[in-house]
């Protein structure tokens, strides 16, 4: 195990605390009239990104002390060990190497002393025949027909990434095919996804690392129940499945054939999968040619990461100054707000890989922390955010970070509609970090006793982050960044981000249960009291409702 000074007995950590005793009560007004031009020089514009953070609650002492930190718990050393693919997700023994998976340049990445490389690619080109194929509708179902619905089955890392980027690059998608999602084990999700659909034109995609996952191999089964009852053969479950999985026995087993399985590698966590075959769906929706754009945003966002200076390296700022609010100000929440209607499940995607990532309360020898790890991370798009819980970021009694996310260009709607939806956004970020004061609420004529709920305090801090136009190649930018920011967290609060042994317990809890619910009379149940009349009172009611 790595063993490290406790981060807050580190030199550079005592320093900060020093140095929020003197700025931590500084206004982002205040800071603004200190220094006009903070908007220049708080900005950092790289790999065709323009990311503003000057309406932080920081001063350059704060950025470079927090550089400083990133640097005594050896982020350098960190970033170069997981690119260079060593075992850094420790409690599993394996790489982390999600970033092999966009590694479009030459350089080989190796695991075991094996590049991974020409496995890497050559997925990639299987992929492409499968999915040229799909989008040409020349992939008949078991009856003849071309496919034209495909329905992704996962959960999780197998199904939130696809999600997200399938409804982020909808715009290049083809009217031929529809690409669907079924991850909940509530049978609504798969009815509900499959009502109206012939099953003979139906394509599943079974997503799933370890084709064990309860609610993935439910719904994967009542697919396969749904595709048989309709065609009334053994043999139509070749032509209506494919597999992404590590595991070829288990989806041999479930009757898909090895030459329909996708393979990918334990060195892939399953939230940083989307790269992999587990982005098969994204395939078939965009096309090989928009993926492979796709990864070379990834790829241009890892190098950018890699290679950067800190104090221009827009993911360790992001990450520090996430850090700052998180550890100083002790902030714990933080909303991501895409002000772009075909991100609108960015943030769910990322509540997942950044909650799961560094909701950890043990470092990485085994102590538990005695400081603050991941916050919440939540969000909904704008401008609908506005009319919902802005209310709460503005005069609530709690202070929200927030990253506001845009293009310049629109993809839909003309420039009336984008200009709109840019000055809300540019409104809003202004409004939270500098407020309305009682003296311009006055001047208003607002009446006396309205004016105390017409003042904004403002010094609500926020970043703003603005790309050109939403092409795959800006969308793999985009993720890549957040992807990085929560590595290098990760590494500052010295826990180890790439397991997930609370989703581990979760599956394995429900299986319990799940027998005790089905017992005629359930019995010798060994919970708790609440449980145990929950279980009970539930069976009671199933059984009645089946007399
Ligand atoms: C992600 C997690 C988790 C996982 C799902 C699905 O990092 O490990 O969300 O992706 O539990 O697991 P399978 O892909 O194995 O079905």
């Amino acid at each position: 195990m790595n063993k490290r000074v406790k981060l807050t007995e580190l030199n550079e950590y005592k320093s900060l605390l020093m140095h929020f005793d003197k700025i931590g009560k500084s206004t982002i007004s205040g800071l603004f009239k200190e220094d006009p031009e903070r908007g220049s020089s708080f900005r950092c514009e790289k790999a065709g990104v323009y990311f503003d953070y000057s309406k932080n609650i920081i001063t350059r002492e704060t950025v470079d002390l927090l550089i400083d930190l990133a640097k005594a718990c050896r982020l350098p050393e960190e970033i170069e060990r997981m690119f260079s693919g060593e075992k850094i997700n420790e409690t599993e023994n394996r790489s982390v190497l999600h970033t092999a998976l966009r590694n479009i340049g030459e350089r080989p990445v190796f695991v075991d002393g094996e590049d991974v490389m020409p496995m890497v690619r050559s997925v990639l080109q299987r992929m492409k025949i499968v999915s040229d194929r799909i989008r040409s509708l020349k992939w008949n179902g078991y009856t003849g027909k071309p496919v034209k619905n495909i329905i992704n089955i996962g959960i999780g890392g197998s199904d939130l990434g696809p999600v997200m980027v399938c409804e982020a690059l909808r715009h290049y998608g083809s009217d031929d095919l529809a690409v669907k999602f079924v991850s909940n084990v509530d049978g609504t999700h798969l009815t509900e996804t499959v009502r109206g659909l012939d099953p003979e034109e139906t394509l599943f995609i079974v997503a799933s690392k370890t084709f064990t996952t309860m609610e993935t191999m439910t719904n994967a089964e009542s697919a396969k129940k749904w595709i048989l009852d309709s065609m009334h053969s053994a043999d139509a479950v070749a032509c209506h499945f494919l597999a992404l999985s590590t595991n070829l026995e288990a989806v041999k087993t479930f009757g898909i054939a090895e030459e329909n399985m996708f393979e990918f590698w334990d060195w892939v966590g399953g939230r940083y999968s989307l790269c992999s075959a587990i982005g098969l769906s994204i395939m078939i929706a965009v096309g090989y040619d928009r993926f492979m754009e796709l990864l070379g945003g990834f790829y241009e966002m890892d190098n950018h990461f890699r290679e950067a200076e800190f104090s221009e390296n827009i993911p360790v700022l992001m990450a520090l100054i996430g850090i700052w609010y998180n550890n100083f100000f002790g902030f714990e929440t933080h909303a991501v707000l895409p002000y772009e209607q075909y991100l609108h499940r960015f943030p769910a995607y990322l509540q997942q890989g950044d909650m799961e990532s560094n909701g950890k309360y043990v470092t990485r020898t085994g102590e538990r922390v005695s400081y603050q790890t991941g916050p919440v991370i939540w969000g909904e798009p704008g401008t609908n955010g506005q009319h919902a819980f802005f209310q709460l970021i503005h005069q609530g009694t709690k202070i929200i970070p927030a990253d506001f996310i845009a293009y310049a260009m629109p993809l839909n709607g003309g420039m009336d509609h984008h200009d709109k939806l840019i000055a809300n956004m540019l409104a809003q970020a202004e409004a939270l970090a500098f407020g309305k004061t009682r003296e311009a609420v006055t001047a208003e004529g607002v009446e006396e006793r309205l004016v105390p709920y017409k003042v904004f305090e403002g010094n609500r801090p926020t970043n703003v982050i603005l790309f050109d136009k939403l092409t795959p190649r800006e969308l793999g930018k985009l993720i890549a960044m957040y992807e990085h920011r929560i590595f290098v967290q990760g590494v500052i609060w010295d826990i180890y981000s790439f397991d997930q042994w609370g989703v581990e317990l979760g599956k394995v809890l429900a299986g319990k249960i799940l027998k005790e619910l089905q017992m005629d009379v359930p019995c010798n149940l060994g919970h708790d009291s609440s449980t145990n009349s929950l279980i009970r009172y539930y069976r009671g009611k199933t059984v009645e409702h089946a007399e």
